[in-house]
């Protein structure tokens, strides 16, 4: 899959660039926690899918100019309410994957895939 390999790609970058991460070069293919950014403009997550593993940390920050949340359709999670310019950052657990959408936009939708 495309983004599994971007993913790999960019852990391998990023432990190349830090010394300390070199070090854990083998087993950051396997999922070492990484940090994603879902931003949210003109009315739309991007990106629309993200790939996740437990233990990562999703922000999604907000470039438009009206509040918008990112919660899961099935109720289990919710980054919260995001003003204009505000971010919200989450961990990823067991289970927090699936579809989440805007609670004030309902059209907006995207999804977590948990690998
Ligand atoms: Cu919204």
């Amino acid at each position: 899959m495309y983004r599994r390999r971007f993913l790999a790609s960019l852990v391998a970058a990023v432990a190349a660039t830090t010394a300390s991460l070199k070090l854990n070069a083998a087993s950051a293919s396997s999922g070492a926690p990484v940090s994603h950014t879902v931003k949210i403009a003109n009315f739309a997550f991007s990106p629309a899918t993200l790939s996740v593993g437990v233990g990562d940390r999703v922000t999604w920050i907000n470039m438009d100019i009206v509040p918008h949340t990112a919660t899961a359709d099935d109720g289990s999670w919710d980054a919260g309410e995001l003003g204009p310019n505000e971010r919200k950052e989450i961990v990823v657990t067991e289970g927090l994957g699936g579809s989440y959408y805007c609670r004030f936009h309902p059209a907006m939708t995207a999804k977590l895939d948990l690998v």
